[in-house]
């Protein structure tokens, strides 16, 4: 019993005389007691991330009205940001460390070269015929594709096809920011010079080996087109048992590591008629549909993702996904902050 009192019992500002607050003040001093249990919760942090579930039927019919009142010249690039109300919308938030975006590119445009300290990737969610040029390596993108640009890598957009071409973009911008370290350059327009990563690293189990030349490259594969990803977990699911999910994760195939280091990226695959319930962990996670219907249930909150929605749920928070087939399977995409709570030693799994 003392303990649970313990939390009511601290001061608070309004305590303390004005003489004495004014003076603390004036010497940049703030007391801790009052905002001790603000910083250090009770057993569970507080969250701003909310549940929220953005369907792409609405954010694509703005976005294409962004395309007419917007030219690419004014917009370099040509993003509705997917932004967590519990983060205040101008903050650009999904997460604590999460930033998304749904990325316009119409036919002959081109979003110009830079590059930046955040990590970024797009997942590829409709159109053909455009490319993304990452450290000189020209990514085709096409629908359900995951194409890496990391920290400091030059990368553009293109587009040679006929239809509007749209993407989601996640960042570690959240982070990034915050720790102030956010910043881009302009460069010269690359030339295609590289190899591609997708081709050479085409079969997990086996990777290429340089008998006369070590690679140097920090990130040897740029693209992972969907339909390996696809057929690695149809085939993960015929080869496992029915106990544990058909889950991949997007790593770097030369060290098997996370594929960028501060977020996480996995592909999903619900089995014809699953109900799956994924644990409580630590990391905020977001959920887009590749393929199929499933419906969300993050504590009291429930919807049902389409094909191209996209939602995100706060840490410490269990999430169901139950796969509204019952005769073919759904796929999902999932971003979560799983490498960097595990690099600041934070994760937590608890059930
Ligand atoms: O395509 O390079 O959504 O630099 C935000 C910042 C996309 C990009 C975003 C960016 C990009």
């Amino acid at each position: 019993m003392e303990d649970n009192n313990r939390f009511d019992t601290l001061g608070r500002l309004e305590d303390l005389p004005q003489a004495y607050r004014d003076q603390l003040t004036q010497r940049n001093l703030v007391p801790l007691w009052p905002s001790l249990r603000g910083v250090l919760p009770p057993n569970i942090p507080t969250r701003k991330t909310q549940t929220t579930h953005w369907p792409y039927r609405e954010i694509r019919e703005l976005l294409i009205q962004a395309g007419e009142l917007t030219p690419i010249e004014k917009a370099e690039r040509r993003v509705l940001v997917l932004a967590n109300p519990g983060h205040g919308l101008n903050n650009m938030q999904a997460s604590a460390a999460m930033y998304l975006g749904m990325q316009l590119l119409l036919p002959g445009e081109l979003a110009p070269v830079h590059r930046h300290t955040p990590n970024a990737v797009r997942m590829v969610v409709e159109g053909d015929g455009a490319w993304t040029l990452v450290g000189g390596e020209k990514c085709p993108m096409q629908r359900g594709d995951l194409i890496l640009t990391p920290t400091g890598l030059w990368h553009e957009h293109g587009h040679d096809g006929q239809d509007p071409v749209i993407w989601l973009d996640v960042l570690d911008l959240p982070l990034v920011y915050y720790t102030e370290t956010s910043y881009h350059l302009e460069g010269p327009s690359q030339s295609v010079t590289s190899g591609q990563g997708y081709k050479a690293y085409a079969r997990g189990g086996v990777a290429p080996t340089k008998v006369f030349q070590r690679s140097d490259k920090a990130y040897p594969m740029l693209r992972y087109p969907w339909a390996d990803a696809k057929a690695a977990l149809l085939s993960l699911a015929e080869e496992q048992s029915g106990q544990d999910a058909v889950q991949v994760t997007y790593v770097n195939p030369e060290t098997g590591a996370d594929a960028e280091n501060i977020l996480g990226f996995y592909a999903l695959m619900l089995r014809p008629g699953e109900t799956l319930r994924l644990p409580a962990r630590s990391p905020a996670q977001v959920f887009h549909q590749i393929e199929g219907q499933t419906d969300v249930q993050v504590e009291a909150t429930g919807f049902t993702m389409v094909e191209a929605d996209t939602c995100c749920a706060p840490g410490y928070t269990a999430v169901t996904l139950k796969n509204c087939s019952a005769t073919s399977p759904a796929f999902l995409f999932v971003a979560d902050e799983a490498p960097l709570h595990r690099k600041l030693g934070v994760y937590e799994d608890r059930g």
